[in-house]
């Protein structure tokens, strides 16, 4: 199985994060990816595809924005990290803005997602190792490659970072196969926090399923999408399918919802998948509330693995840096 990782993805380093009301040290630690590059066997260093398939997702304002919002901080007269105080309520109107507070509140929508000095580096970083990882099942010499990208993508939706996340790799790795001729393309997220970044970018889009399996958000981050009657809008009604689960749950429900999203691929009938994984489903994991032990990770993905299509696995959340290498090798050992 091809492994991607890319050393550039650990320039990223957020100091803080707002964390229920206090500022602590942020939980995206560059030492997440360097653990999991550890615990494979070996990895090769992502392959430069350019801006052009990270612009078949993002909007041009907001690449614009994200390339440079470190600049303008610094250029503000501030120091350490960008992060914004101000977010507009959904639906306002357009508004030319120019001061960086007010672009970071109209291109986020947390404050768990401070943009550092490196961010830019890492998320163009990262989503370049997704392509990569994607481009030997584009030519079919593998079946499943596991993409480990820093920071993770799900949460950035086509106009916005959050979550972590600041560039959808797994977004751009689906449009990328979409233009290389898989025409169907499958999703399936299983980092413990609803994609709600997926979902917003393929909403209205039928020719892309989207199947999440997540912490019920009335509950948990991100708290405005991921409700299970979230089906897909327009002519992607219907291609959502969104199965939050209570804190708590523990393999064998998890099972069962993760047989429904496999039921819904299949009937689907996409020629590609592409795995949103996320290791923070983990029991012990610091900031989530499932109970899934190392020893489950391989029956998931032997359940996943059953579709027998070509797999795309991209790195998520995960965030007991001690655990992760091993819950990441348990679970690719499942292919
Ligand atoms: N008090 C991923 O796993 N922080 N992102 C929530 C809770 C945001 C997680 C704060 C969690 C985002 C990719
Ligand atoms: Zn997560």
């Amino acid at each position: 199985m091809l492994q991607v990782f890319d050393a550039r993805q650990l320039a990223h380093a957020p100091a803080l994060e707002l964390h229920n009301g206090a500022w602590v040290p942020h939980v995206d630690v560059p030492a997440r990816a360097q653990s999991i590059a550890d615990s494979v066997a070996s990895f090769t260093p992502a392959t430069d595809f350019g801006m052009a398939p990270l612009a078949r997702v993002h909007t041009a304002e907001y690449l614009d924005f994200l390339a440079t919002a470190h600049e303008r901080w610094l250029a503000a007269g501030r120091t350490g990290d960008a992060i914004g105080y101000a977010w507009p309520v959904v639906a306002r109107r357009s508004i030319p803005l120019d001061r960086i507070d007010g672009l970071l509140g109209r291109f986020s929508f947390d404050a768990s997602t401070p943009i550092s000095a490196g961010t830019w580096t890492s998320s163009y970083w990262a989503a370049q190792t997704a392509l990569t990882a994607l481009a030997p099942l584009l030519d079919g010499t593998q079946r499943t490659t596991f993409a480990i990208c820093r920071p993770p993508g799900h949460h950035a939706g086509a106009d916005y970072l959050g979550g972590y996340c600041y560039l959808n790799n797994a977004a751009i790795a689906a449009r990328a196969a979409q233009d290389r001729g898989h025409a169907r393309v499958a999703i399936l997220d299983i980092d413990y926090h609803h994609g709600n970044g997926t979902q917003d970018i393929f909403y209205e889009d039928p020719t892309v399923l989207f199947a999440s399996i997540h912490g019920d958000p009335v509950t948990d981050y991100p708290f405005f999408w991921g409700h299970a009657d979230e089906r897909g809008a327009g002519a992607g009604e219907g291609t959502t399918l969104n199965l939050p689960l209570p804190r708590g749950t523990t393999l064998a429900p998890y099972l069962a919802a993760l047989d429904r999203a496999l039921d819904a691929i299949k009937r689907f009938a996409p020629s590609l998948v592409i795995v949103s994984f996320g290791a923070d489903t983990y029991e012990a994991d610091p900031i989530s509330h499932f109970k899934i032990a190392t020893a489950d990770y391989p029956t998931l993905a032997r359940r996943i693995a059953g579709l027998g299509l070509p797999t795309l696995i991209v790195m998520e959340g995960g965030y007991d840096v001690g655990a992760l290498g091993d819950n990441v090798r348990a679970f690719l050992s499942g292919f």
